[in-house]
């Protein structure tokens, strides 16, 4: 990959870097803590950096606990889609649902809350996983004349790839920063990602690859 120039109209989108997708956390993403220096250093290159926070009340319907008879990382078929089943995670205003301690988020210009809808999930930060409710972001990354988004954060092979491929379907050219994510990886789900992303031409980078 050769060296890519961040510009005014790029943003820095970081995903869901939540103490309960870190190692100690209810859905702790493998080493999901190591991203955080290295996305620190990003933010500093960034002129916009955006965040998602998973966001959901107590009882979501996302939450294997909220289901009689389920057990977590089962898929289920909900109204508007296959669902799978999580450990209860990200809680409103718990401390599981607040931003890694050490992760440098205070230039960030907009938090986009997902999940917070009790009856439907959200792994993207453009869209509901009804994949027509939208969250806002895309408007306003619109209008504020944003071009291209450069993801990064946790989990790399469900909320971050799912931004991803949302931010590239609506037209924002669209990278992910390999290096600064990690996975949860069930059932292939990493690989599976890799895929999908160059199958869609959304670029897979490292952070070195940004000067
Ligand atoms: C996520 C599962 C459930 C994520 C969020 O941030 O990737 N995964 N909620
Ligand atoms: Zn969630």
């Amino acid at each position: 990959m050769s060296v890519i120039r961040p510009e005014k109209s790029d943003v820095l989108l970081v995903v869901d870097v939540q103490n309960d997708f870190c190692p100690g956390g209810s859905l702790a993403v493998p080493r999901g803590n190591d991203v955080v220096p290295i996305i620190n250093e990003l933010i500093k290159r960034f002129d916009h950096v955006v965040l998602t926070q998973d966001w959901h009340p107590r009882g979501h319907s996302s939450f294997a606990s909220s289901h009689s008879g389920q057990v977590e990382f089962n898929e289920i078929a909900m109204a508007y889609g296959p669902q799978t089943l999580w450990p209860d995670h990200c809680i409103q205003g718990s401390t599981g649902a607040e931003f890694h301690d050490g992760l440098k988020w205070t230039r960030a210009e907009l938090v986009i809350r997902k999940g917070f809808r009790p009856a439907i999930d959200s792994y993207s930060a453009f869209f509901e996983n009804d994949k027509v409710t939208p969250t806002g972001l895309g408007g306003y990354l619109r209008e504020r004349g944003i071009t291209r988004v450069f993801c990064v954060g946790l989990a790399f092979d469900f909320c971050v790839r799912f931004s991803a491929e949302d931010a590239q379907a609506q037209n924002f050219e669209t990278f992910v920063i390999d290096n600064a994510c990690r996975a949860i990886d069930m059932h292939g789900s990493a690989q599976a990602t890799r895929d999908s992303l160059a199958e869609l031409g959304i670029g897979l980078i490292n952070s070195t690859d940004i000067r």
